[in-house]
């Protein structure tokens, strides 16, 4: 892991990975000001599986993210002072701030949408593929979603669909083993989630999510397969440190295993694993700490400089009344 190129991609990583933390840190602490309306849901522990997913593709693939899926937004390239007025539903937010944490969308960067219904990712994915590949485009579609909606009927749908009809569909299950408050063996008599890509005639592939450079890999060689063969199912499994959404008491799972978790969290092992390798020094991870530091005050600062919008843009923009 000693030469250049690991390093540039190494600190990327790394970088798109403070990123998505510090943002969510800053949505946390202003959500409970009353700063911030609605509700959000963090991927506090989750950002290897982000970074390493959006690195491994090109950059006019596209994307569905999840309820979760702030980080997914920014390592996709979402500028993140628009996203984070987006958030406080100001109006130079990315959709104006009529969308918010759920509905971050912007399709320039191919971020085609998150959605606060679960599952409802994989289905409008294979849309997407299905008008790539008619138009014959490089393009893969990638679909986010949990081990929760792994049980639901869309997901199994969204699967067969794209494998009959062989669409560039990448299939990616950020496995952060809970949905909601119920762990994922209460719901599932087998929790390997790769082995659901079997009766579709899928192939699938698990990966660490807390090891960036793991998951990228994973998915390098995940769209070259999509491109050529159609759809391909990626797990890759991960922990949610933060609670499940605003109000979370932690009543279903112990402090030593979230701390289990933390101590095993992306952000940490991605400057220990470049540390150890000799690929960076102490100096220039630091930095990456202080400039995304530097880089989420300013979105911050742009988001609370922002006007609301005006009332009479209430209906602007809506397509069903
Ligand atoms: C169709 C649908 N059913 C239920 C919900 C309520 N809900 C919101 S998040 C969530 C858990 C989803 O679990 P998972 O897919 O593992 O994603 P995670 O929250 O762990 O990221 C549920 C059930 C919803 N938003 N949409
Ligand atoms: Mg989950």
């Amino acid at each position: 892991m000693k030469n250049e190129k690991n390093k540039e991609l190494g600190l990327k990583l790394l970088k798109d990975m403070y990123l998505s933390r510090k943002f969510e840190e800053k949505v946390q602490h202003y959500f409970s000001l009353g700063m911030i309306h609605g509700t959000t849901h963090l991927s506090i522990g989750e950002e290897g599986a982000a970074a390493g997913t959006c690195e491994g593709l090109e950059p006019q693939d596209l994307m569905y993210a999840t309820h979760r899926g702030h980080s997914q937004a920014i390592c996709k390239g979402i500028d993140i002072n628009l996203m984070m007025a987006e958030i406080f539903g100001k109006v130079t937010g990315v959709c104006k701030g009529k969308g918010g944490s759920m509905h971050i969308a912007d399709k320039d960067k191919g971020v085609l949408g998150a959605n606060g219904i679960v599952g409802a990712a994989l289905p409008l994915a294979c849309g997407s593929a299905f008008a790539a590949k008619r138009r014959k485009e490089d393009v893969v579609t990638v679909a986010f979603f949990g081990d929760g909606a792994s049980n639901e009927g869309a997901f199994h749908e969204s699967m067969n669909l794209a494998s009959v009809w062989g669409l560039p569909v990448l299939f990616v299950c950020t496995n952060n083993t809970y949905g909601m408050s119920t762990h994922i063996s209460k719901v599932m008599k087998d929790t390997d989630i790769a082995k659901r890509a079997i009766p579709y005639g899928m192939p699938a592939e698990t990966v660490d999510g807390n090891d960036a450079f793991a998951v990228r890999e994973c998915i390098k060689k995940a769209r070259a397969y999509v491109v050529a063969n159609g759809p391909m199912l990626i797990v890759e499994n991960t922990y949610r440190i933060s609670g499940h959404s605003k109000s979370d008491g932690n009543l279903y799972r112990t402090k030593q295993e979230i701390n289990e978790w933390k101590a095993k969290n992306p952000i940490d092992k991605m400057r220990s694993d470049l540390l150890d390798a000799g690929t960076c020094t102490l100096n220039e991870l630091d930095a990456v700490d202080q400039e995304t530091t530097e880089l989420i005050d300013k979105a911050v600062q742009f988001a609370l400089d922002s006007p609301y919008p005006e009332l009479d843009d209430v209906y602007n923009d809506v397509y069903a009344l």
